[in-house]
């Protein structure tokens, strides 16, 4: 209490003061101008109360700017109300202070002097404990220049508190966990409805008991989905079990042969907002990469856990259907159209930018494919582009891509959503209109600037894909036999002449290409290897090391005329070998290594090599690696055994 009366004192001897020498001049003054002495007297009364009023919000004021300096968010910095806090001048003169600071020293101290008040914050600045009364505290020392001034702001912070406080915080953060059974339609339409409702009724049982088990509360808010929410401290024990209620609901007794699988993205964040908006993230990327995986998200750091098994195939031909409206009507405001693949373009990169080129002439639109390098993958058909009158200027390199980008064009990018991986990055961030389509697993590095993103991982090639969209686009679309061709050796690239992630819509894709002039016999051509290349590749096998069972390493020489092509053409021959199910080779391109994965489908390639920043499928991944050739394969020989651990 004392604190407040001195200030009370204080004011009301000033006021004392004024009205003394007030009477001692109206004593002076003849009688009839007394009113107005009296009022003018209560007026300077008046006047100083307002003046120490107004010196106080001035320091105030200057203290929040001093404040406001050092942490660019006060909130941070003096939300904690129970940390005492004391802003003073250079020589130590205090001139704002909070609750916790008066309640501490116990007194109002505003003007005095706080290496007087508390002698123990003169010492240097390495003896940082003070003690007061029974309890330990750290002095915090800054120094802030506001308006050329030096200011310090003192805190004294109750480590046992804090350190409670923050260890607290991290336990108790919020924990949103989207769980999403991935085949609800699927298992409606191939069993009876009873025995439907059992199922989902024990999908419900598992995840009700795993709700129990983490301390948590779960909603189920669709017929397909599930929203649970729990404590962080209870996320290791999920983490540890490898989210066994993936397998757990793959166990529940069936009559027919499609199991239940979920999709499960858990988000971590500092406040519920942004732990459901990374779920949300998380199960986008669980979805994305086939489904029956958990996914987590805390940062900007993805955890993945399941996702062993190949994906069913499992696609709506409705969104083909929406992309290409969406597509069309976008393609119509734009004047330009490029479309660019990845780097090391292959037949399904060029292929299915073909298909867009058909749409994009369709519309009357000015279209360029972007290609810096040819190489044996493609030239052939490169060749056969060149050779038409109708796409004399159809290729253009990045540069001349460069200076068609403007406000009224669009970009496309086929097969590849890394940014990183297309063909001229430069011109992504260029682009006011950016189309994405593709079809490898997402990364945790995709393109998030598209305007429309269509990503279908169940889909064999990007070509398919692009021949769906060509058949919604417009019934009176024509393809030019180059187009069909194109296309039709895109998909057989990629599905390894329809062996491999092969559908019942690639044979229809097919098939269409067929119907408008395209066939199998009539593309072989584009595919011939020459004699060199096949020495080459052969050579890579042979080099071939197991460093794990069935797991092969290769390196591809630097002397050929395209080393990654040979790569990845190597890593495909050596998992058609009895007793390999994972290749991976590696190759120097530029001052990198680039590798290629390939698998059988039991190793999951795609988790080996995101460990080295990689991305793709389950089945077929790729990595770049900013090292030498020795110690590359030192890191991936440790990534394998990592994911070998991991997955035991
Ligand atoms: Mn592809």
């Amino acid at each position: 209490m004392s604190t407040k009366n001195s200030i009370v004192k204080k004011q009301i001897l000033v006021i004392a003061l004024i009205v003394a020498f007030a009477v001692l001049l109206i004593a002076f003054i003849p009688l009839n101008n007394k009113e107005f002495i009296v009022i003018g007297v209560f007026a300077a009364v008046l006047l100083v109360i307002v003046f120490l009023d107004y010196l106080k919000l001035r320091a105030f004021h200057r203290a929040a700017q001093v404040i406001a300096q050092k942490s660019g968010n006060i909130e941070n910095y003096v939300n904690s109300v129970f940390v005492p806090l004391a802003v003073t001048t250079k020589n130590g003169k205090i001139f704002w202070f909070n609750p916790a600071f008066y309640m501490l020293v116990g007194q109002y101290v505003r003007e005095k002097n706080i290496y007087a008040l508390l002698s123990r914050f003169g010492k240097p600045d390495k003896d940082k404990k003070i003690t007061f009364g029974d309890k330990k505290y750290t002095k915090e020392q800054n120094e802030v220049i506001y308006k050329h001034k030096i200011y310090y702001i003192f805190r004294l912070i109750d480590e046992e508190k804090s350190v409670q406080a923050s260890e607290l915080y991290k336990i108790v953060l919020g924990v949103v966990m989207q769980i999403q059974i991935d085949n609800y339609d699927d298992l409606l339409r191939s069993i009876r409805k009873e025995e439907h409702y059992a199922i989902m009724a024990e999908v419900e049982k598992i995840i009700a008991k795993n709700a129990v088990n983490l301390h948590g509360f779960y909603q189920q808010y669709a017929k397909d989905k599930f929203l649970m929410v729990f404590e962080r401290r209870y996320l290791a024990s999920l983490m540890q079990s490898k989210f066994g209620l993936l397998d757990e609901v793959k166990k529940t007794p069936i009559a027919g042969n499609v199991k239940p699988t979920l999709s499960i993205g858990v988000g971590v964040g500092k406040s519920f907002d942004e732990s459901g908006e990374n779920a949300a993230g998380a199960l986008d990327l669980a979805l994305g990469r086939g489904g029956d995986q958990a996914v987590i998200k805390e940062k900007k750091e993805y955890r993945f856990y399941g996702g062993g098994q190949q994906a069913p195939q499992k696609r709506v031909r409705v969104r083909s259907r929406m992309f290409a409206a969406a597509l069309r009507n976008l393609m119509e405001q734009c004047d330009t159209v490029l479309i660019m693949g990845h780097t090391v373009p292959d037949l399904d990169s060029i292929g299915s930018a073909m298909g867009l080129v058909a749409c994009a002439r369709h519309l009357g639109k000015k279209v360029h494919v972007v290609l810096d390098k040819v190489n044996a993958a493609i030239d052939a058909l490169v060749a056969e582009i060149r050779a038409d009158a109708d796409y004399k200027n159809l290729l253009i390199t990045p540069d001349e891509a460069e200076k068609l980008m403007d406000p009224m064009a669009m970009l496309m990018v086929v097969d590849t959503q890394i940014a990183s991986y297309t063909l001229a990055p430069g011109l992504l961030a260029k682009a006011q209109t950016l189309v994405v389509i593709d079809h490898h697993l997402k990364g945790t590095s995709h393109i998030d600037t598209a305007t429309l993103f269509y990503h279908e991982p169940y889909a064999s090639s990007t070509a398919e894909l692009v021949t769906e969209i060509v058949q919604y686009f417009s019934d009176r679309i024509t393809l030019k036999p180059i187009d069909a061709e194109a296309l039709l050796a895109g998909i057989t690239i990629d599905t390894k002449g329809f062996s491999f992630k092969t559908g019942v819509r690639t044979f229809e894709a097919a098939s269409f290409l067929r119907k408008v002039g395209a066939d199998t016999t009539s593309i072989r051509h584009l595919f011939q290897d020459d004699l060199k290349t096949f020495n080459a590749r052969a050579r890579v096998v042979q080099d071939a090391q197991m460093i794990a069972p069935g797991i092969a390493v290769s390196v591809a020489s630097k002397d050929s005329p395209n080393p990654e092509l040979l790569a990845a053409q190597a890593a495909d021959a050596l998992i058609g070998i009895r007793g390999i199910n994972a290749s991976f080779v590696l190759c120097e391109s530029g001052s990198q290594i680039v590798i290629s994965g390939r698998s059988l489908g039991q190793i999951n390639v795609l988790r080996v090599l995101e460990k080295l920043g990689g991305g793709g499928h389950s089945t077929i991944a790729g990595a770049q690696l900013p090292l030498d050739m020795e110690a590359a394969k030192k890191k991936l020989a440790d990534a394998i055994q990592e994911y070998l651990k991991e997955s035991s």
